[in-house]
């Protein structure tokens, strides 16, 4: 009677399992949300912007600067490491639960699948970019686009700045007159959301592009697909999204204060979930890559605890591998 009992110490551990989350959230891409869960999460977004910061950082006045101050102090730990696509998945959540829990938004964070745009020729009318349902459009033309660095990719053969349009305050939107108080970049001064869109690195966000990227294997050859280090080159998924934006999001520092931050990091988690479920039993657990920048021998292992200065507790690597897993309960759709 061996063969049984292992069925029902199986369907006991699916029965836990599933107890920690019944049902995912669904994250959906932002142009198939009808316009009322549009206006819902932008009024959401300008609610935590009215809030008072929870006074962790310095020169952060709301509780939506609190997000781009944690991001802004982290930043050199976070990208081109093991830790980038956890860390920003977990940043994602603690950022999701602020919005319902101290705005009472009853969404799901949504993603931008630029690929759509990009390869239908026209990014620049993408719906997220629409002054009533979307983020706002373009920065105001100037001489000076204001893009970058983001990583000193801009150096890139392929990066061409004569491409570049906008470079000003974003004009339409619903984060048009906010007055951003962390960054650019590692400062801490007011200014306005910046915008400079730049086709030249359109090449990083393509369907093909993703395609190729989801292709890769394993984890370690993944990720650096998705986001390169500082021994890789080209452009990557990651840095292409925030380049083809530009002016904030194009600064490795201050990019969460364009709130398009969420909704393309958003996509790079979809991607990495696609990833892992293609394989779950192989793929879900899989984590490498070193823990900081400049430092190639110690890398991140499950135990690795994601920093979030404040705005939430530290957590292992382990909680977030699993969208579905109990401590996140979301899958995109
Ligand atoms: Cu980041």
């Amino acid at each position: 009677m061996r063969f049984p009992s292992l069925l029902v110490t199986l369907s006991a551990v699916t029965l836990a399992y599933s107890q920690h989350c019944t049902q995912p959230r669904q994250r959906q891409e932002w142009r198939t949300l009808n316009d009322d869960q549009k206006h819902a999460y932008l009024d959401a977004v300008v609610c935590l912007q009215n809030l008072t910061s929870n006074g962790y950082h310095d020169g952060a006045k709301s509780r939506f600067d609190d997000f781009v101050a944690t991001h802004q102090a982290l930043s050199d730990e976070i990208h081109k490491t093991g830790q980038f696509l956890a860390w920003h998945r977990y940043f994602m959540k603690v950022w999701e639960d602020a919005l319902r829990s101290e705005c009472g938004w009853q969404g799901s964070l949504s993603y931008w699948n630029w690929s759509i745009d990009v390869d239908a020729g026209e990014f620049d009318k993408s719906p997220v970019f629409d002054p009533d349902t979307g983020f706002g459009g373009n920065g105001a033309d100037q001489a000076h686009k204001n893009a970058g660095p983001f990583n000193n990719l801009t150096s890139l053969p392929d990066w061409d700045p004569q491409a570049q349009t906008g470079g000003g305050c974003v004009k339409g939107g619903p984060f048009a007159h906010y007055t951003l108080n962390i960054g650019p970049g590692t400062l801490k001064r007011e200014h306005c959301l910046t915008r400079a869109f730049n086709p030249s690195t359109f090449s990083g966000i393509t369907g093909q592009h993703v395609h190729d990227t989801l292709a890769q294997y394993p984890f370690e050859s993944f990720r650096l697909k998705l986001e390169g280090d500082r021994h890789t080159s080209g452009w990557d998924t990651h840095d292409g999204g925030h380049l083809a934006v530009g002016g904030e999001m194009s600064n490795v520092y201050s990019s969460p204060n364009d709130v398009l931050f969420y909704a393309h990091h958003a996509m790079l988690d979809s991607v990495w979930a696609q990833w892992q479920s293609a394989n779950s039993t192989d793929r879900m657990y899989q984590i490498s890559g070193p823990s900081s920048v400049n430092d190639d021998t110690k890398q991140v292992t499950l135990d690795f605890m994601l920093p979030m200065t404040g705005l939430s507790d530290d957590v292992p690597v382990r909680n977030v591998m699993d969208t579905k897993g109990g401590f996140l309960c979301y899958i995109y759709v």
